[in-house]
This record gives structure tokens, sequence and C-alpha cells, in this order.
């Protein structure tokens, strides 16, 4: 699978899965993974398998202690047309009846009623928001719809500059991302340049998308990926407890309890590796008296 954004010879084939809907490689040279949408004859739209799939590939990144960075991408080009995409977002053929088809009137009755009309896209959304890890959205062509949710939920965005091309196009689908896809992409355009975005529905090009400050660069699409690998190699040599420190510190602002929850769960970890805390562990478990009195009160 030899494409202007993906040089196999840079990555190994993550073991141990049989994706369909996508791809899961490791850079060969650091503690990078790379995970595609891979159905550009679709502009790469998710139905409920690439969901599953994706969860799946980012879940296995969150507990691999040596992962710190997660690109997230779309493969292309399209056999069809040459056409790049990062993703169309939910594949409109398949929409809220759970994998079955939307004129399939018969399949419906026969559906896991559990599992019926369930955006897990959204459950996909908060693993990339609270995984202690830095993800980027890689975006080699469109980004549409719940497409351009994922990549505002995305810590940071790089953009082809030829191919990239930014819209919302929820109302005109009558779907609403009435969350981070819309709410924290006001935090970062601004509530009126998002509401443009949303209401209107318009084509933005990279360059616009910097301009707005959606997008942290602009690329030419012979270098997306070295250029992604240059950053990912870059911020996975930095202390892992002071970045997902600093994401959580990013996070908590609009996350409320959870991002609080977050937040202080890490300064739990790192209290617990305190001698203060071993006091408070040994001094139960040894059946004796606490003695904190060695340890100072901080000013
Ligand atoms: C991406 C666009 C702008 C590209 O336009 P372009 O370059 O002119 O290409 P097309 O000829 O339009 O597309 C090429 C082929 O790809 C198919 N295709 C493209 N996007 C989708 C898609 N999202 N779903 C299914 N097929 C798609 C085209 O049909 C075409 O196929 P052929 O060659 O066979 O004709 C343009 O394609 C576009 O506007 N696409 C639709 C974007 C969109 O509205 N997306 C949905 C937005 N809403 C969401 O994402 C919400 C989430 C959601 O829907 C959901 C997700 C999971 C579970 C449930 C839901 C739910 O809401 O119920």
């Amino acid at each position: 699978m030899v494409s202007d954004i993906f040089n196999p010879e840079w990555w190994t084939e993550v073991p141990g899965f049989k994706f369909q809907d996508i791809t899961y490689h490791r850079a060969k040279d650091q503690g990078t993974v790379r995970i595609a949408f891979n159905r550009p004859e679709v502009r790469n739209a998710f139905r409920p398998q690439t969901v599953d799939e994706l969860y799946t590939a980012l879940e296995h990144a969150r507990v691999t202690p040596d992962v710190g960075v997660v690109l997230i991408t779309g493969n292309g080009p399209s056999p069809k047309d040459g056409g790049w995409a990062f993703c169309s977002g939910g594949d409109q053929r398949i929409r809220g009846k759970d994998g079955y088809k939307y004129e399939d009137k018969e399949a419906v009755g026969k559906a896991d009623l559990a599992r019926l009309g369930r955006l897990h896209i959204l459950e996909v959304q908060r693993l990339i928001r609270f995984m202690p890890k830095v993800v980027v959205a890689v975006v080699p062509g469109w980004s549409v719809g719940g497409g351009h949710s994922l990549h505002v939920v995305c810590d940071l965005t790089l953009a082809s500059q030829e191919h990239a091309i930014f819209k919302q196009t929820d109302p005109d689908v009558a779907s609403f991302d009435s969350g981070y896809g819309s709410a924290y992409l006001a935090k970062m355009v601004g509530q009126k340049r998002a509401r443009e975005i949303f209401f209107l529905g318009r084509n933005y090009s990279a360059q616009e998308a910097f301009d707005m400050g959606m997008v942290n660069a602009v690329i030419p699409h012979k270098d997306l990926e070295k250029v992604a690998l240059e950053w990912a190699k870059e911020m996975n040599s930095k202390s892992p407890t002071a970045m997902r420190m600093l994401k959580y510190g990013f996070n908590m602002v609009d996350d409320g309890l959870v991002g609080q929850q977050l937040f202080a769960g890490e300064a739990t970890r790192l209290a617990y590796g305190t001698e203060e805390a071993v006091e408070g562990r040994n001094s139960f478990v040894e059946k004796r008296p606490k003695d904190f009195s060695k340890f100072p009160w901080h000013y």
C-alpha cells in the first residue's frame, strides 16, 4: 500500500488484529502509531464496523506504554477518482440502523435493540479526548461532518496544503454534533466562525482553517507523512508525565468534573510515588499509628 502519504518502509503493521475498515501501523523508529481510515472509495466515511475497529486500535494505543503519539489519518487516493479524504463522517447509506441498510425495512425488526442507533463515534471522541497521549489528525483531503468533528477533538491537526478541505455538513443531513464538534470548535475559532462553519456548511482550505486557528500547520501533500512523523518524534522525546498533565490541564477547563477527575487521577498517581503516600499505606497494612510528622506542609 504505497501512496503519497504512506511509505511502507517507515512502518510495521501492529500484529494481532484483523481490521477491514482501518489500517494500524507503528513507526519503526519511534513510539508513534498510525491509524488510518481505509474506505477511500467513500471518502473514508465510517460505518459501525469502522468505528468499532477505530476504538479497538485507539484503546490498544492507549494501553501500550511505549506509545506516546497517535496519528489518525485517511488512506487514499480513491481508486474511483483519485480523491483524498481524512474522513467524510458517518456512512449515510447506513445510519441509525446499526449496520442495516436504511432502506432495508425488514432488517429493522431483527436489529439488536441494545445497539440500535448507537452513536458510538462519540465514544471514540471521548477516548481521543481522555487518553493520556497526544492524538494528531493528519488530514490529507476532505474532513467533513463527523470527520470534521474528529479532527476538532484531536490534540493537533496537520493538513495537506493542496488537498485538505474542511466542511461541516451536519445540518444538511439532519445530524448535529452539539458537543465537541461544535462547542469545542467555537473555543478554537470563535463563536461567529464556528456558527458560520455549521450554519452555512462551506468548504475551507487548509490555509483558511489555519488562519482560523483549527489547524496547526499547512504542509505540502508529499511531505505530510514525513512532517507528521517529525512532529511526533519531537513530542515523543518529552517527559510522558509532563505531557499528560498538560493535556489534562488543557482539557480540564472545558470538561467539567470529568476533566477534573482525570487531572486529579494523574495527580493521585504521582502522589502515590512519594514517601508520604507510602507511609499512609504502610501504617494501615502494618496496623500501626500513622506518622506524617517528617513531611512538611509546603508553602
Ligand atoms: C465529502 C464530500 C464533500 C466529497 O465530495 P466529492 O469529492 O464531490 O465526492 P463525492 O462524489 O460526493 O463522493 C465520492 C463517493 O463517496 C461517497 N461518499 C462520500 N461521503 C459519504 C458518506 N458520508 N457516506 C456515504 N458515502 C459517502 C459518495 O456517495 C460517492 O460515492 P459514489 O462514487 O458511489 O457516488 C461529499 O461526498 C459529501 O458531502 N459527503 C457526505 C458528507 C456527510 O454529510 N457526512 C455525514 C455528516 N454527519 C455525520 O457524520 C454525523 C455522524 C453520523 O452520521 C453517524 C455516525 C455513526 C453512527 C450513526 C450516525 C448517525 O447520525 O446516525
